[in-house]
């Protein structure tokens, strides 16, 4: 499967290296990891987020090299998509770029709907971080200290920090040879997760003040308005991972955030501490994810989706019993 993205590459002259909307570290540090590794290999690479580069994540090297409006002189033979398996959710202007230019997929996420055998998509790896490691590896790379930098912040978010299952021998022999080749365990973990703006503690107060429990403690949820974010002065992004707190609860098997997105349209992230499979849950309104996390959009009042999100964590923790 290395060897397929190496052909790929070696192919190609002109690369387009693009991830999800709404990036977090794995997205953007893949991104960044992949073009810049690609442009130490002669080629011409463009690296595009279409919301840009989340302010936590601006200290990553070569941060500022990520666009946010394609640039129409490059004329791209060839597309990357890492940590995104849908064009659409790329945003608009990789959507209609894929269309006549099929992406090439880079990813630890297995998707219906994709040709595995096609694309560089390993389930094994903890994080896209890790499969584009084992891509350069594959071409007897030199890793950069920059480039390891970017990876082990891709492996440190997607297995919050070495903790979630996913952490198996070969991430933390990984993480060891990233620090060998240059990353700063220290100087990249305070960065990401003690440098916040007050303002997301002012919003986390009063999301907090919304916690429910319900089945007997199983399942916990908190709320997050416009208003919320508009009177706490705060951005989108400095509610990132507030639906680890009712995780983080004693007792507590699947926590929801019921993010308020506009008027009746709210974004729905569950998270599974236990058995339950949340993509399963999701998968009933449209929505993606994985076991442990997923997503998904419900147009409808507070009190709506509430009880429809409710009912279906019911059910799923009624069948486990
Ligand atoms: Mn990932």
């Amino acid at each position: 499967m290395y060897d397929r993205a190496a052909k790929y590459i070696s192919s190609r002259q002109r690369l387009l290296v693009a991830s999800h909307a709404n990036p977090d570290g794995d997205a953007i540090g893949s991104t960044l990891a992949l073009g810049m590794g690609l442009l130490g290999l002669g080629k011409q690479v463009q690296m595009f987020n279409a919301d840009g580069v989340p302010r936590t994540l601006r200290f990553l090297p070569y941060a500022d090299r990520i666009v946010k409006h394609l640039d129409p002189g490059l004329a791209p033979d060839g597309l990357i998509l890492v940590d995104c398996a849908q064009p659409r959710r790329a945003g608009e202007q990789i959507a209609e770029l894929a269309k006549r230019l099929p992406p090439f997929f880079i990813d630890h996420h297995l998707l219906p709907g994709i040709r595995h055998e096609e694309h560089c998509i390993d389930p094994r790896a903890a994080a896209t971080g890790e499969v584009i490691y084992r891509i350069f590896r594959s071409i007897d790379m030199w890793i950069t200290p920059e480039i390891a930098k970017l990876i082990y912040c891709t492996l440190v978010v997607d297995t919050g920090s070495f903790r979630y299952s996913n952490t198996t021998p070969d991430v933390l022999r990984l993480a060891a040879d990233l620090i060998s080749a240059g990353a700063d365990p220290w100087a990249i973990s305070s960065q990401l997760q003690e440098n916040h703006p007050v303002v997301r503690f002012v919003l986390m107060r009063s999301v907090l003040e919304t916690l429910e429990l319900a089945e007997r403690g199983r399942f916990a949820s908190v709320v997050l308005t416009g208003d919320m974010l508009r009177e706490a002065r705060a951005r989108p992004e400095d509610a990132e991972e507030f639906v680890n707190f009712p995780r983080a609860i004693s007792g507590v098997e699947v926590a929801a955030l019921f993010r308020e997105q506009e008027r009746r349209r709210w974004k729905v992230s569950l998270r599974s501490k236990g058995e339950i499979d949340v993509a399963a849950i999701t998968a009933l309104f449209d929505g993606g994810g994985h076991e442990h996390a997923a997503g998904c959009t419900i147009e409808a009042d507070l009190p709506t989706v509430k009880a429809r999100i409710g009912e279906a964590v019911r059910k799923a923790l009624h069948r486990k019993r």
